[in-house]
């Protein structure tokens, strides 16, 4: 890799350096609105925060500038959560992976074989006004206004030797991101898991510190995973899912006229977001496949899937017995949700 990681790090010196320029006003604009990202440029959130930009400053009439900070400018995600709690960001990306340490109730996003997979499916599915309901208060409840979920995309295994049954992960050690219940999910198929930040993946796969990791096929492109693995799984069991949210007090203080530009914005990239992950996930695949002609791709098929569904059963009661009644409500919320949606789309 090159020096992606490297660049984060660099990228964090200067982005910080950016961010007191910013504090002066940029492009003549009034005020700043600061949007954080858990990704590099070029990625989903990227894409999403940056047209996000480009609407916010055209309704403002460049009132507003919208500043984005990719991934690593401001630190990691349990940071940018923390800068958006205290209000230095009004705007931040922020997966359940992470998050999931400060509203354990968003792990219900990280349980396998839950989702249905179907992209159009499970947007549907995460809009739904019961569950969203639930979110909106949990996350009113630390200061945040849930504007929307996306999803990224399906997480794809990358290995370094075939895994095709729950026994194939024995002494397998997976990286996962930093919340608890995923120690959880890849214990369930007998792996060791092992909690990083997203900027440590790389270094930590090519040192053999890690044997795999689960990420979309974008991110596995953009972090250059593919490069220190050797084989891409599709187990077809969880879509990666990411919270858009914004500072309560800033959007509470935001006069109607400008929340509007917010609400509307934000109604407005749902469906832009979702064809522009579509095509990232087929043309990322065929670059990956360009760049390294023999990796390994590889379709679980039902049967071995199968295997490592009911493995995970298991894990959707210690998510309730670890979250509580409001996780059991969630669960309870999510599995509706999905069913609703399936009929819908029949
Ligand atoms: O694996 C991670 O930690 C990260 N993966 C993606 C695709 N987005 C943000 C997240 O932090």
């Amino acid at each position: 890799m090159k020096g992606k990681v490297r660049s984060i790090a660099r990228a964090a010196v200067l982005g910080l350096t950016a961010f007191a320029a910013a504090a002066c006003g940029g492009d003549g604009a009034d005020r700043i609105w600061r949007f954080a990202l858990e990704e590099t440029r070029g990625s989903v959130q990227d894409t999403y925060a940056s047209r996000f930009e480009e609407l916010i400053e055209e309704k403002s009439g460049g009132e507003i500038d919208v500043i984005v900070y990719p991934y690593g400018t401001l630190g990691t995600s349990d940071q940018t959560t923390e800068q958006l709690y205290n209000g230095t960001l009004q705007f931040a990306m922020a997966s359940p992976g992470h998050l999931g340490k400060l509203i354990p109730e968003v792990q219900v996003f990280l349980l396998h074989f839950l989702l249905s997979g179907d992209a159009d499916i499970d947007n549907r599915a995460l809009a739904d006004p019961d569950l969203r309901a639930t979110f909106d208060r949990l996350y009113r409840e630390k200061n945040f206004v849930l504007l929307t979920f996306i999803t990224e995309g399906d997480m794809v295994w990358t290995t370094k030797s075939p895994v095709r049954r729950p026994a194939d992960f024995a002494g397998v050690k997976m990286r996962v991101m930093t919340t608890p219940l995923l120690l959880a999910a890849y214990r369930a198929y007998g792996a060791s898991p092992t909690p990083l930040a997203y900027s440590e993946v790389y270094s930590a796969l090519q040192l053999n510190m890690i044997d795999a990791q689960v990420n979309p096929v974008f991110a596995i492109e953009e972090m250059s995973f593919y490069e220190v693995t050797n084989y891409m799984i599709f187990p077809d069991h969880a879509q990666f899912v990411a919270s858009v949210m914004t500072n309560a007090d800033f959007y509470e203080q935001l006069e109607p006229g400008e929340r509007k530009w917010v609400d509307d914005a934000i109604a407005e990239l749902q469906p832009y977001i979702l064809e522009k992950q579509k095509a990232f996930s087929e043309s990322r695949l065929e670059e990956i496949l360009e760049k390294k002609p023999r990796m390994e791709v590889v379709h679980l098929s039902e049967q071995e899937r199968a295997a490592f569904r009911e493995a995970s059963l298991p894990v959707r009661d210690r998510f309730v017995r670890q979250v509580g009644s409001e996780g059991e409500k969630v669960l309870e919320q999510l599995l509706t949700a999905v069913r609703r949606s399936r009929v819908r789309a029949e």
